[in-house]
């Protein structure tokens, strides 16, 4: 049986001359179903394939592309550096695919009113059966940094996909009478799938600002805002930007905690109590407070419809936040032992992050169990990844990462080495081109040796003062 496709809206036949805008550029639908359709007849028949995910419309055709063709699409981040690079597109097996929004094609000729499932199946009629491949249903492959060790690709259903969006909207009453405004990276779950396929399957219009500034957002007249952290702080620094947000509908926090003088900042200056959300790339969004709701400082309100959460071994009500429901991811690729330890025996996905649940079910994130991860402007950074690139450089004997606590970026990723003859920007620029520029190190601290416990292991509690 025919599913229904993910992108409704997008399918549904209305259409506006300024459905889509991204970085100053702006089509319809049918425009984008036509760049969208010449990538899906590209990548037709692949097991998934790779795209620099830069702010563009080309990502957005070839997200939409890949949808079409029923094909995963594993998004780089258009500034990833030779390792980063190098590891996605080894581990995922997947080929980079360049993108022309300008070239148009129908897929298959005539589709343009069906979507993926259906077009995937007839295309696909002569192939193995889904679940075949490694990929088995995924629509996306989203790279995410674990605690150590290289990024691992996060499956990513279009089930799920389809679940997390109609929550939101029935959470943020999120409609086609919307105009949504954001500048966030098309790499990860925030920009991409809230910021995109959102847009794509509510029928909001979509405004990507390029560059999530204060100016921009002022700029763009919307009713709905997406924005982390850094970006609220951002705004509410610039006063005549964060009032120019008062004729908004809804302003949207998430991907890091919402420091609490950056809500009643905002509240004073646009009026607005900003609704505050929380997700991860293997959970997409569960929990958030209502358009409709109470919306609390230090609060990312309660669990989403189909969501159920718990807080494991509580002490003082404070424990690990545990999820399930239908927008969990299908696995690690290729990592069945990641996937297996990342849930509780009894099928519950561990978050890693220490979180509390008021009597009314609003949750509140406290912090996370390891101190290894990392988030620095909403991006999320594995300290063994830095600290593996840094080892990588000739000049460069021993290496402990950590975040350090940031007024504008949550966390700021400063580096303790053990080194000669290189300077700091040397190792901040290394680990940028090899990485990606929001992994690169801010701070670099040289020492004489890294301290260690009487075993020998490197011990980061004992690590100076930044
Ligand atoms: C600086 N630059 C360098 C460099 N140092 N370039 C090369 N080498 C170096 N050593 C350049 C950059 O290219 C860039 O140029 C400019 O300096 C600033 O770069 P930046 O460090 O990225 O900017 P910054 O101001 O710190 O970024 C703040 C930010 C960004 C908020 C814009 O952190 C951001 O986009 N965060 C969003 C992360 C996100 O979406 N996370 C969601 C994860 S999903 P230029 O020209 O480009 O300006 C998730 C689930 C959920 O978490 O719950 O949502
Ligand atoms: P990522 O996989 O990049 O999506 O990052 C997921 C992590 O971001 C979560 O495990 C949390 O630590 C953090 N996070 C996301 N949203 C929030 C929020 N609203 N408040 C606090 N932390 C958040």
């Amino acid at each position: 049986m025919a599913e229904a496709p993910l992108l409704t809206a997008l399918h549904a036949g209305a259409d506006r001359a300024d459905a889509v805008t991204v970085d100053g550029r702006t089509c319809s639908y049918e425009e984008l179903l036509g760049a969208a359709g010449a990538v899906a007849r590209r990548v037709a028949g692949a097991p998934a394939f790779a795209v620099r995910a830069t702010a563009s419309l080309e990502t957005v055709a070839a997200v939409v592309g890949g949808l079409l063709a029923g094909v995963p699409v594993v998004p780089l981040a258009p500034d990833a550096g030779a390792a980063e690079s190098e590891h996605i597109l080894r581990d995922s097996g997947a080929q980079l695919v360049p993108v022309d929004f300008a070239e148009r094609a129908d897929f298959p000729a005539g589709a343009h009113s069906a979507e993926a499932a259906p077009i995937a199946a007839a295309a696909h009629s002569a192939e193995p059966a889904a679940g075949a491949t490694p990929y088995g249903d995924a629509a996306l492959v989203l790279y995410t940094s674990g605690t150590t060790g290289p990024p691992k690709g996060v499956l990513i259903s279009r089930a799920a996909i389809a679940a997390d969006l109609d929550a939101l909207a029935q959470a943020w009453q999120w409609t086609a009478d919307d105009t949504l405004v954001h500048g966030l990276p098309l790499f990860h779950v925030h920009g991409l799938v809230l910021g995109v396929l959102g847009a794509l399957r509510t029928g909001s219009r979509l405004v990507h600002t390029g560059r999530p500034t204060p100016q921009a957002y002022a700029a763009a007249g919307g009713s709905l805002y997406f924005g982390v952290p850094t970006v609220w702080h951002r705004v509410a620094r610039d006063e005549a930007a964060a009032r120019a947000l008062a004729g908004a509908r809804l302003l949207v926090s998430g991907s890091a905690p919402l420091p609490a003088p950056v809500f009643r900042d905002l509240r004073a200056l646009t009026g607005h109590r900003p609704v505050e959300r929380y997700g991860m790339t293997e959970t997409l969004i569960t929990v958030s407070a209502r358009a409709a709701g109470e919306r609390r400082p230090g609060a990312v309100g309660s669990a989403l419809p189909g969501i159920a959460t718990r807080i494991a071994d509580p002490v003082d009500g404070v424990g690990e936040l545990q999820v399930q429901g239908p927008t969990l991811f299908d696995g690690y690729l290729g990592r069945p032992e990641a996937t297996a330890a990342s849930y509780t025996a009894d099928g519950w996905f561990r978050t890693g992050d220490i979180a509390s649940v008021d009597p009314d079910g609003t949750h509140r994130i406290v912090g996370r169990a390891s101190t290894d991860l990392i988030k620095s402007g909403g991006y999320r950074i594995g300290a063994g990844e830095v600290e593996n690139a840094l080892l990588g450089h000739p000049a460069v004997r021993e290496a402990a990462v950590v975040g350090a606590p940031h007024p504008d970026l949550g966390q700021e990723i400063v580096a303790y080495v053990v080194a000669d003859g290189v300077s700091a920007a040397e190792l901040t620029d290394f680990v940028a081109a090899q990485l990606s520029v929001h992994k690169r190190p801010r701070t670099v601290r040289f020492l004489a040796e890294l301290p260690r416990n009487a075993m020998g292991k490197p011990q980061k509690r004992l690590l100076p003062p930044v």
